[in-house]
């Protein structure tokens, strides 16, 4: 099964300032030429960028050594070495830079076209024309570059969705998530179907909304029951949230209530996200029977119902969905 990479351990070394050139004119006929070695090239830096298509950390997984090249030493007849080749490493919006040992945070690229420069190449050194002078005519010497310098980072995404589909298992999330995004999860009349978020993007209009179809929520999520915790750290990472109940539930009301409880005891901010309710499988019998139930126990909240078998609903859905990630 696809793993979905939402942290990395990595390593990024800027390059090497190339060493400046102890170099000395040669022409024929011209017995002592002047110095003329020219200058190392800089090495090259580490930044990082955002890129709107990623979604995810999987690149980093696969690569978690990022080196930027060195920059090339100077030549004879002040020939400028080359820089090094810089290193971009590409986030997807809502990533969080850390130092890997202290934890601190060093860069929230939060938004498209964010940008971090993480560490500068070494200077290039210089080389010994620059080091004539009229009681030294001939120096035997240049610099040495700069050295680069290498950091252990912690990258971590932090928002992963404009909105998070939050529901008891089988209540019908990734089947929503279908057939409202390009995303294709896997369906399955069994519980926790999904065990790792996933993300897909539904365009109405000209909007363009982030949802993230979240593993099943349990009793006992927030006490660790079902792997909850990690669970409810992806929904802390939505800014908005559906909470899906199943209308084939005896008691919606109850599976309602489960679900607040459970991201209530997480973290209570969670609650005061901007959110609705949906009632799904409402072709299923006694379907609207417990509609009124679950739009009782949900009282003051917007509640909508659905069907994605019968294709009922979804617009209204979609289109409170794209006015819920913009609350
Ligand atoms: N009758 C009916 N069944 C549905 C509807 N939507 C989904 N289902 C069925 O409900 C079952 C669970 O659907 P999933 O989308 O896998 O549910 P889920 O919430 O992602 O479940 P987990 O990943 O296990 O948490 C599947 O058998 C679906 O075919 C619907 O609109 N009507
Ligand atoms: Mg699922």
């Amino acid at each position: 099964m696809e793993r979905f990479v939402d942290e990395a351990l990595i390593e990024v070394s800027s390059g090497d300032g190339g060493p400046g050139s102890v170099h000395f004119r040669r022409e024929k006929f011209i017995p002592k030429g002047g110095p003329d070695g020219g200058d190392g090239g800089d090495g090259g830096s580490v930044r990082f960028l955002v890129r709107l298509n990623l979604k995810a950390l999987s690149h980093l997984a696969m690569q978690r050594v990022f080196r930027a090249e060195s920059g090339r030493p100077g030549g004879g007849n002040r020939k400028h070495g080359r820089d090094g080749r810089d290193v971009e490493i590409a986030l997807p919006p809502g990533t969080l830079v850390k130092d890997a040992e202290s934890g601190r945070l060093l860069a929230d690229l939060s938004a498209s076209g964010d940008s971090w420069l993480c560490l500068q190449g070494g200077r290039g050194g210089r080389g010994n024309w620059h080091f004539r002078s009229p009681t030294r005519q001939a120096p035997r010497y240049a610099q040495k570059g700069l050295p680069g310098a290498t950091r252990r980072l912690a990258v971590e995404l932090n928002l992963i969705a404009d909105v998070g589909l939050v529901g008891q298992p089988n209540a019908g999330k990734s089947t929503l998530l279908a057939a409202l995004t390009n995303a294709r999860p896997k369906i399955a009349a069994y519980p926790f179907t999904t065990r790792s978020p996933y993300i897909g993007v539904m365009r109405n209009g000209d909007a363009e909304l982030i949802i993230a179809d979240i593993p099943g929520i349990i009793e006992g999520a927030s006490t660790g029951a079902g792997l909850g915790l990690r669970f409810l750290k992806h929904v802390n990472r939505t800014r908005a949230l559906a909470f899906l109940v199943d209308l084939g539930d005896a008691e919606p009301g109850a599976a309602l209530e489960v679900l607040r409880r459970e991201l209530g005891a997480y973290d209570p901010a969670l609650l005061s996200r901007p959110r609705l309710v949906v009632g799904t499988k409402l072709d299923l019998p006694e379907s609207g029977e417990r509609l009124r139930e679950l739009e009782a126990a949900a009282a003051g909240e917007r509640v909508l119902a659905i069907s994605v078998w019968n294709r009922q609903g979804l617009e209204e859905l979609a289109r409170a969905l794209v006015e819920l990630g913009r609350a």
